[in-house]
């Protein structure tokens, strides 16, 4: 008679309650990118946000960095299959850069912009009430340009292609207009934990 215990790997210290479906857990950080890694000094660096057309505000990067500062560590899930534990980051919590604004979310849907030209689309919903930033520093240290600094968006419970790289700008839609992976058959949430890989997952 064979058991579980005896056939499989027993999961230690919480990591099967950790990994969504069809994940395996990695310490490294892997680099994905669809194209070159665009460099893009401070003094030209800034990010706007926008309602539709709009822009309702801009911030330097001096000015953005005086935005109050917060931290976050999450577990991170990429769709090609790895998750890493326990990544720490901070920066600039979506909430604060609303408050800043003096806006409230204006629509359900948002798309974030990025300086390689990528895109992708968040719905408003995991974006606020303290789910995402715009991050700048990883494990301490400011962002190096493979893994999107100067600044890139941090949505951690979402598949990590939502997590725009070099991102310099929120887009608020009044459709969800879909991103790069988005157009190329990616889902429009990308929930790990209900495996929402693909359209019609
Ligand atoms: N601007 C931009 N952001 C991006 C990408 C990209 O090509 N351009 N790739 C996405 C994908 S598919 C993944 S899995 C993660 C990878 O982030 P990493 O290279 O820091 O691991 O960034 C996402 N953000
Ligand atoms: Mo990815």
């Amino acid at each position: 008679m064979a058991t579980r215990g005896f056939l499989g790997r027993r999961p230690t210290d919480g990591e099967g309650e950790r990994l969504p479906p069809g994940q395996y857990r990695t310490d490294d950080f892997p680099v994905l990118s669809a194209g070159p890694t665009p460099r893009v000094a401070l003094k030209d660096w800034s990010f706007t946000l926008k309602d539709g057309v709009r822009p309702v505000m801009r911030w330097d990067w001096d000015a953005f960095n005086q935005l109050p500062q917060s931290k976050l560590t999450r577990d991170i899930h990429c769709v090609t299959k790895w998750s890493k534990f326990n990544t720490a980051w901070s920066g600039v919590m979506i909430d604060d850069i609303l408050a800043e604004a003096g806006i409230a979310a204006p629509s359900e849907f948002t798309l974030a912009h990025s300086y390689d030209g990528y895109s992708t689309n968040v719905p408003t919903d995991d974006l606020i009430n303290g789910k995402a930033m715009v991050a700048t520093h990883f494990d301490g240290k400011p962002i190096i340009a493979d893994h999107g600094g100067p600044a890139r968006l941090l949505v951690p419970h979402l598949y990590f292609w939502k997590s725009a790289k070099w991102v310099n700008g929120l887009q608020f839609t009044n459709r969800d207009e879909a991103g790069f992976w988005e157009l190329r058959g990616y889902h429009m949430r990308g929930d790990p934990w209900r495996e929402q890989r693909f359209t019609g997952d």
